[in-house]
């Protein structure tokens, strides 16, 4: 395994999961969107993963007219890597939840490694009442929904964000199948060390929230990759801050924020996902180990710099 220096520490921050019922505290607008980032890097976050959303009503949207509103806002505020997702929000197409990173090229975007079911479904029986009739729409379509990153999808992103705009990837690798599939494009010469892969557990179609099944991944890592790859984990819900710490332990960089949960603590809403960042933060100081800044992310991962991003 990678031993990581310090930890990287991604932050989250509204993700096209959760529904603003949910929470009042889920960031929507631009402007909501841009504070919340500026707020989790001072907290300790030396990367910032982006979703936009619709300020009228909240629904995932991946308009680059909308990043355009706060990337620059939080450009000029933080020193954070900047990653804009390229899974968008569930039902897009592929060119749709690519074109806010093909306009701002950021240093980094996510890039999904496989085809998976993902049922936001079961969260209909937590929650009974919705603000905008959206929302039990969404999460109920997902019963029957694939999120779909074929091999094709893959290269497409691979060679038009990456070859095209010098972005590097948080590869979003939610079971092992997609550790393979990193495996086959860094055989293809497509995917170069150092990567980042973001292991995931805990979404329903992906792997569960079991850290046998977080140590068995990271040592099939290990053995397809050595010492070319840096790790990252990122657990849904009640598993987030738990998994993270385990991470910070065994070596890896951790993700947290509002878009993965929206509690800080049990049946507590976090506030902000700055409170999160701080948590995770003194949970790794805690451990003795320190946490990363912007630019040692950046000389880790090899990233082409915040001066050469299109916002
Ligand atoms: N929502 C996470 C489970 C993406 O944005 O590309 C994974 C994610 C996907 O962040
Ligand atoms: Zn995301």
């Amino acid at each position: 395994m990678a031993k990581a220096k310090s930890v990287i520490i991604t932050c989250a921050v509204t993700g096209g999961i959760h529904t603003p019922s949910m929470s009042p505290h889920l960031p929507i607008t631009p402007q909501q969107i841009a504070s919340e980032a500026i707020a989790a890097s001072e907290a300790g976050a030396s990367i910032i993963h982006l979703h936009a959303r619709n300020a009228e009503d909240g629904r995932p949207a991946h308009d680059p007219d909308v990043f355009m509103e706060f990337l620059p806002v939080i450009k000029q505020s933080t020193n954070a890597v900047v990653n804009i997702s390229t899974g968008g929000g569930l039902g897009m197409t592929l060119d749709q939840r690519l074109a806010a990173a093909r306009r701002a090229s950021p240093e980094m975007a996510s890039l999904n490694m496989g085809s998976l079911n993902f049922g936001l479904f079961p969260l209909l029986d937590k929650y009974k009442t919705f603000k905008h009739d959206w929302e039990p729409e969404f999460l109920g379509m997902t019963n029957d929904f694939i999120f779909k990153n074929t091999f094709k999808d893959i290269e497409y992103v691979l060679k038009d964000l990456g070859e095209g705009h010098g972005t590097k990837f948080e590869m979003e690798c939610y079971d092992l199948g997609h550790l393979y599939n990193v495996a086959h494009f860094v055989d293809r010469g497509l995917i170069k060390p150092p990567f980042f892969l973001q292991l995931i557990y805990g979404i329903l179609g992906g792997a569960g929230a079991e850290i046998d099944n977080l140590v068995h991944m990271n040592s099939v890592a290990d053995r397809l990759f050595g010492d070319d790859y840096e790790w990252s984990v990122l657990a849904a819900g009640k598993n987030q801050m738990g998994f993270a710490s385990t991470a910070g332990l065994l070596g890896g960089n951790v993700r947290v924020g509002l878009e993965d949960s929206l509690y800080i603590g049990r049946g507590q809403l976090a506030e902000s996902n700055a409170d999160q960042v701080a948590k995770i933060k003194r949970i790794v100081e805690d451990l003795s180990l320190t946490v990363a800044t912007p630019d040692e992310a950046r000389q880790r991962l090899a990233l082409k710099g915040g001066d050469q991003v299109g916002f």
